[in-house]
């Protein structure tokens, strides 16, 4: 199938185009540049939700009852479950599958578990991508999980419109997401498992981590038990209210900035290739002058990016 008929079918709400597409934007072919252009003007109605913390601390079972409290509401929405860490989509996410399978047959739904494969930009780019996909499939909500431990998924979930940053009772949680860069990026925070002890530890320790951190906005902290489905629509009020918080002009001005984001790494993931591409024979020589000690690694570095320059001149 061409690219072209995945996108017309994608558009038209096939399931399988969509998930192709996504393995497209996964494999980071030379396919996603005409594939985004063509999707482009199409996106733009999604909202996107966020959903981080520490494994195990019960991400999909919050995104499944956040996917039943979206269709609830009538909306239409697409699960990306976002693996930093594994080449492989599918596999290693299994469980968030089997633990979505309530919303399994579910045509309004589009659950698929993401892996960087052979993007060049790594899970950073090909995410956004994939969620352009889903938003230009018509897709109201779009959801991102993702472990929140690196720079990486950090990055992740900061590129959605509501971030929900997800801890558990007791101490240790917050002193870890805030090591990870979590709670810069928290518009909401959960504490999830709330039906075991600790619930206000939890709460003392965030609030303590937050006075130290330089935020100055006071995200709301919602206690939910997502295996019973408690707290659900605490959580969801709390997501309205940070989307109905922020003013359409905040709004774009994020979206810009997460834009701005994006074009700098397609940018530079350009640059990159194309320096191992075209400059691997040169960067061996200017190794080897370097360690003779005829150059040092700074004048060597101003050649490789001359090169760089030169090749992308010249037809060559
Ligand atoms: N007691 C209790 N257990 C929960 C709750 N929410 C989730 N769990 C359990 O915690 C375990 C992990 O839940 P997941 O939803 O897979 O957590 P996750 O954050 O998606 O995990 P990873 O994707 O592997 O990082 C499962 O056994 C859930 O049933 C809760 O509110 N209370
Ligand atoms: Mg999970």
């Amino acid at each position: 199938l061409s690219a072209d008929s995945l996108v017309a079918g994608a558009l038209a709400g096939d399931r399988r185009a969509l998930g192709r597409l996504i393995s497209l934007v996964e494999d980071g072919g030379p396919e996603v540049g005409p594939v985004m252009r063509a999707l482009y003007p199409h996106t733009g109605g999604a909202y996107s939700l966020g959903i981080t913390g520490a494994p195990g601390a019960g991400k999909s079972t919050l995104t499944e009852r956040l996917v039943g409290r979206v269709r609830a509401d009538g909306h239409s929405v697409g699960v990306l479950a976002v693996d930093p860490s594994s080449p492989l989509s599918g596999g290693a996410l299994l469980g968030d599958r089997v633990r979505m399978q309530s919303h399994a047959t579910d045509p309004d739904v589009f659950i698929r578990s993401m892996a960087t494969r052979g993007h060049l930009g790594g899970m950073s780019l090909a995410t956004p991508e994939a969620m352009r996909v889903l938003d230009a499939a018509g897709k109201d909500y779009i959801v991102v999980e993702t472990v929140g431990v690196g720079q990486a998924e950090v990055k992740v979930t900061d590129a959605c419109d509501t971030t929900v940053v997800v801890l558990n009772p007791g101490w240790g949680d917050a002193v870890q997401a805030a090591k990870a860069g979590l709670l810069e990026v928290a518009d909401v925070f959960v504490i999830n498992k709330a039906d075991r002890k600790g619930v206000r530890a939890a709460e003392r320790e965030l609030a303590q981590m937050l006075e130290l951190s330089p935020v100055e906005r006071k995200p709301e902290i919602i206690p939910t038990v997502a295996t019973t489905g408690e707290g659900i629509d605490a959580l969801w009020a709390a997501i309205e209210r940070h989307r109905a918080a922020q003013s359409d002009e905040d709004m774009a001005l994020a979206r810009r900035r997460r834009i701005a984001a994006e074009i700098r790494d397609i940018a530079i993931e350009r640059y990159r290739a194309r320096l191992e591409e075209r400059c691997a024979g040169i960067l061996d020589r200017l190794a080897e002058e370097v360690e003779a000690r005829e150059l040092d690694p700074y004048e060597a570095a101003a050649q490789l990016s001359g090169a760089t320059e030169s090749h992308r001149r010249g037809p060559r």
